[in-house]
C-alpha cells in the first residue's frame, strides 16, 4: 500500500471523574491521534502516551515529536504493518509512538482489504467479558459507592488500584461488602521487596492476582515476592516485547500477563506476546489506558482472542467519557461486542473530532525511507 502523507491530532477529553493512581491523578486525556491517508483510502491510530511520563517513561508530546522526527520514514514506498514495524525497529524504545503509527497502518491495510481487526488477529468471539479499574479514593465509602455503581452496571470484574496506606482496608472493605466477586488489585510500582510481609497480608482475600507491586525493571524482585505471597503476580509496565514476557515466566516472575499494544510497540507484538504466554499456558488479559473509542475497538478485538481467559480493563465508553469520538461502546450483560467491520470497525466523528482539536499538523511521507 502507498500512503502520502499522517495527519496528527492532539485533542483533550475530560474524565467524567478524576482517575488516581499510585502514579498520579488524570483528570483530563490528552490524546495523540494519528490518521495516515493514501490514495486508496486511511487509516486512524491512537497514542496511548500519557501527559506526563509517570506510568511509563514515555509522554504524549515527546511520542508526537518521535514520530514526526524519527518514525515518519518508515512509510515510504510500498507498506504493510509488517515492514513498517521491521523499519521501526531502528528506533530503540518509544514503543506507545510506535504502536500509534502501526495502528493507523494496519487500519489502513485491513480497511482496504475489508477485514476487521479482530479477523486479522485471530479473535475467536464476537464479545468480551469486561472488568473496570478503580482508582484510589479519598476515603473507603466512597470507593463502596463507586464499586457498587459498577457492579450494578454488569461489569465482571472489579480491580482496585493500591498504593502504600491505601490496599488492606479497601481490599477488607470491598470483600466484606460484596462477597465473592472477582477481584484484583493494581499496584503500578508503587511497593519494593521489604513490603513483602505487608503484601502477603492480602493472601486471605483470594484476590486474582496482584498487578505490578515492584518497580519495572525489578523482575527478580516479583519472582522472590511470588516465592513470598500467595496472590498471584501479574505484569503490566515490566512486559514491555515478547522476549521480556519469555524471560517474566521462566524466572516465575508472572502468572499471569497483562497485555497493552502500546506498552509492547503495537498489535503484532501484543499478538506474540499473546502466543508465548499461551505456549506456557499463562492466562493474559487486556489491559487499558483510558482509550477512546478508537483504541478501545482494537483492545476490545485483541481480548477476543483464545489466550485471554480474564476479564480485561475494556471498559464501556462512559466509565470514562461522557462522550466518545466514536460510537460509544456499550455494556450487554457484562460484555463488549467486538466491531466487525473493516480494520477497528469504528470511526471518529469528524466534526465532535474538530470541536476538542488543540492541535493539527499534516506531515507528507518522505519519498524514501
Ligand atoms: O496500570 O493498568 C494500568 C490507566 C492508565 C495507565 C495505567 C493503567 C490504567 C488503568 C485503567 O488501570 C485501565 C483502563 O480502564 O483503561
Ligand atoms: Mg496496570
Amino acid at each position: 500500500m502507498k500512503l502520502d502523507g499522517l495527519e496528527l491530532r492532539r485533542i483533550t477529553l475530560p474524565l467524567t471523574a478524576p482517575f488516581r493512581t499510585s502514579f498520579g491523578t488524570e483528570h483530563t486525556r490528552d490524546v495523540l491521534l494519528l490518521r495516515v491517508q493514501g490514495p486508496d483510502g486511511e487509516g486512524w491510530g491512537e497514542c496511548v502516551a500519557m501527559a506526563g511520563p509517570y506510568y511509563s517513561s514515555e509522554h504524549v508530546t515527546g511520542a508526537a515529536e518521535v514520530i514526526r522526527r524519527f518514525l515518519l520514514p518508515a512509510l515510504a514506498g510500498d507498506v504493510d504493518a509488517h515492514t513498517a514495524e521491521q523499519r521501526m525497529g531502528r528506533v530503540r524504545g518509544h514503543r506507545m509512538a510506535k504502536s500509534a503509527v502501526l495502528m493507523a497502518v494496519l487500519d489502513a491495510q485491513l480497511r482496504m482489504a475489508g477485514m476487521s481487526w479482530g479477523g486479522y488477529l485471530g479473535a475467536t468471539r464476537d464479545r468480551v467479558p469486561a472488568g473496570v479499574s478503580v482508582g484510589i479514593m479519598d476515603s473507603v465509602p466512597q470507593l463502596l459507592d463507586a464499586v457498587d455503581g459498577y457492579l450494578a452496571e454488569g461489569y465482571l470484574r472489579i480491580k482496585l488500584k493500591i498504593e502504600p496506606g491505601w490496599d488492606l482496608a479497601p481490599v477488607a472493605a470491598v470483600r466484606e461488602r460484596f462477597g465473592d466477586i472477582a477481584l484484583q488489585v493494581d499496584a503500578n510500582t508503587a511497593y519494593s521487596l521489604s513490603d513483602a510481609r505487608h503484601l502477603a497480608r492480602l493472601d486471605p482475600f483470594g484476590l486474582l492476582l496482584i498487578e505490578q507491586p515492584l518497580p519495572e525493571e525489578d523482575i527478580r524482585g516479583h519472582a522472590e515476592l511470588a516465592r513470598r505471597i500467595s496472590t498471584p503476580i501479574c505484569l503490566d509496565e515490566s512486559i514491555v516485547s515478547a522476549r521480556a514476557a519469555a524471560d517474566a515466566i521462566s524466572l516465575g516472575a508472572a502468572a499471569v500477563v497483562n497485555i497493552k499494544p502500546g506498552r509492547v510497540g503495537g498489535y503484532l507484538e501484543a499478538r506474540r506476546i499473546h502466543d508465548v504466554c499461551a505456549a506456557h499456558g499463562v492466562p493474559v488479559w487486556a489491559g487499558g489506558m483510558l482509550e477512546t473509542g478508537l483504541g478501545r475497538a482494537a483492545n476490545v478485538a485483541l481480548a477476543a482472542l483464545p489466550g485471554f481467559t480474564l476479564p480485561g480493563d475494556t471498559s464501556a465508553s462512559r466509565r470514562y467519557y461522557a462522550r466518545d469520538i466514536t460510537d460509544p461502546f456499550t455494556l450487554d450483560d457484562g460484555h463488549l461486542a467486538v466491531p466487525t467491520g473493516p480494520g477497528l470497525g469504528v470511526s471518529p466523528d469528524l466534526d465532535f473530532l474538530e470541536q476538542i482539536t488543540t492541535h493539527r499538523e499534516w506531515l507528507a511521507v518522505p519519498a524514501t525511507a
